[in-house]
């Protein structure tokens, strides 16, 4: 079976963890977000796609869910001590490789596409990890009152701010002039199932769908596309995805982050956008949601969707894969 699942981060890579063990035999492509990238140093360094090779590639901080395990922060030292910042973004030792690999091969010019490629030819994370595009997309968040209006990088956003402050916009940078990695589209196309994992649905799905033609692929495709709920019990399991979701103007609930997906065959409620979900898995604490995803023209279930270990996980994928085949019927 091919499955295409669209992931961010840490709850992304959480879920293909689980993935990978419930269809073991599952061809998996893995479209990952590159909105959260940040340039420093001179270095290009991509958290969405580095936390999904780390962690199925055996290399990750399992407590953080980023950076690699068995960290040393000599080299972030060093640079403190030249009092060159940020400080705040904390890149250890072993992570340093990564991104002095990545761009001597992007300036030799290789695409990130070709990079990720053979940065996983190392980690073998038995998923076929393509970025969503080659080119440059970095979210910006605007914040600030009056004229205090600023846009700051996701990142300082996220680490540095850690979403104290209200979020008004968030801004994919450069998302409208790029275009799909190469397989990206194919492998929508080609999909048995696309997945949507509990990543967060505006700064990492959302970013995916806004590199132009992701978004209709996914609304064309003939496989069942079925998403796992970010938030239970009206508040995001980790993460700040509340404060992102106000900035959209979605409410934290199970049931309007699928109407924000929407329906495939419909049109995203209020806007033009084209709905998205054949099913969407909610945790059993939001089992009063279910009638409303379904009145969304979404079908929906109510089943245990906290990840915390791999069979867990494992459990949430299976239920995922029977709502597809009930869906297929
Ligand atoms: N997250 C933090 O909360 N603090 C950090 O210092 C930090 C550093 C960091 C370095 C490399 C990397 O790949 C990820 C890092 N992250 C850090 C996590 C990152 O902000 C998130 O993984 C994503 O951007 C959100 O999904």
């Amino acid at each position: 079976m091919r499955i295409v699942v669209l992931a961010g981060g840490i709850g992304g890579a959480r879920f293909l963890r689980g993935l990978k063990a419930a269809a073991p035999e599952a061809d998996i492509t893995v479209i990952g977000n590159t909105g959260d990238d940040i340039h420093l140093f001179g270095l290009k360094v991509c958290p969405d796609l580095d936390t999904v090779m780390y962690t199925l590639g055996g290399g990750i901080n399992e407590e953080q869910g980023w950076g690699r395990d068995d960290e040393s922060f000599r080299v972030k030292e060093e640079l403190a001590a030249y009092g060159v910042g940020p400080e705040w973004f904390g890149l250890g030792d072993r992570d340093f490789a990564t991104h002095i690999v990545r761009t001597q091969m992007l300036d030799a010019g290789f695409a990130l596409s070709a990079v990720t490629e053979a940065l996983c030819a190392r980690w073998q994370p038995g998923v076929r990890l393509l970025p969503m595009t080659d080119d440059r997309v970095e979210t910006h968040v605007a914040i600030g009152e009056g004229g205090e209006r600023r846009a700051v990088h996701f990142q300082e956003y996220w680490v540095r701010m850690r979403a104290s402050v209200d979020a008004h916009a968030v801004v994919p940078v450069g998302a409208e002039q790029a275009t799909p990695a190469p397989g990206v589209l194919e492998a929508v196309a080609d999909a048995d199932l696309i997945l949507f994992p509990p990543s967060n649905p505006v700064v990492s799905i959302g970013t995916i769908l806004a590199v132009p033609g992701i978004r209709d692929a996914v609304a064309a495709s003939g496989a069942p596309v079925i998403g796992l709920s970010p938030i239970v019990g009206d508040a995001p399991v980790r993460g700040m995805a509340d404060k992102v979701l106000a900035a959209v103007d979605v409410e934290s609930t199970a049931a309007a982050v699928a109407r924000y997906y929407g329906a495939k065959g419909r049109s995203v409620a209020q806007t033009e956008r084209a709905g998205l979900l054949d099913g969407w898995l909610v945790d059993t604490v939001d089992a009063g949601s279910v009638g409303e995803v379904e009145a969304a023209g979404i079908r929906c279930r109510a089943v245990p969707l906290m990840m915390t270990d791999v069979d867990a996980t494992a459990a949430m994928v299976r239920e995922a894969l029977a709502l597809a085949e009930e869906v297929r019927a």
